[in-house]
């Protein structure tokens, strides 16, 4: 397995949205696999294809705390079906805008279909940190991100910290050429 490079904003990528799986291949599954083991490396509870620099409709998500014990879910075109009536919020954090945290709102339970590795068409009904990272993954792929859901005066003081930092890493780089 591999571990891939994580996508910062401001990328484009970040901001497209993804596209469909059409059949789900052996690459796919290494796909999903690799960004599993991204997703524990770097570490995390969630990623989407988009974060590795790949625009396909691909998350994975382990929100398990006990490391014995894992639950990963490897979902292919995942879909919310239905959301709850009522909503929870949670400081979010997100691997593509790091150091950064906020609190963002959204349904407390959802619904979501999805195929699995094997083509085969599940459904499962979330709730807690479950259902709030599968519905921060699946923004990913629309091109969302979770400043997207928070005032834009905070959004930009996050967004204009994280470009300065990119540029200042380029600098430090081109000096050590
Ligand atoms: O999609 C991502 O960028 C991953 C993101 C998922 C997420 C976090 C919080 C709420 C919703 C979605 C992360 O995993 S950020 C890192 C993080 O939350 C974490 C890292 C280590 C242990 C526990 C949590
Ligand atoms: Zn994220």
């Amino acid at each position: 397995m591999t571990i891939l490079k994580i996508y910062t904003a401001p990328d484009p990528v970040l901001k497209k949205i993804a596209a469909p799986v059409v059949t789900v291949t052996h690459e796919t599954r290494t796909l999903l696999n690799d960004m599993l083991e991204t997703m524990y490396a770097a570490p995390g509870i969630g990623l989407a294809a988009p974060q590795v620099g790949v625009s396909q409709r691909l998350i994975v998500v382990d929100v398990s705390r006990d490391k014995e014990n894992p639950t990963p879910y490897k979902m292919i075109n995942p879909e919310i079906i239905a959301v709850s009536d009522d909503d929870s919020s949670y400081e979010e954090g997100c691997l593509s805008l790091p150091q950064h945290y906020a609190d963002v709102v959204r349904p407390a339970r959802v619904t979501v279909r999805y195929l699995d590795e094997n083509g085969k068409s599940n459904t499962l009904e979330a709730d807690g940190l479950l259902a709030t990272c599968i519905q921060h993954e699946i923004d990913h792929l629309e091109g969302i991100l979770f400043v997207d859901h928070i005032s834009a005066l905070k959004r930009n003081i996050i967004l204009r910290k994280l470009l300065k930092a990119k540029k200042e890493q380029q600098e430090n780089a081109a000096h050590k050429l």
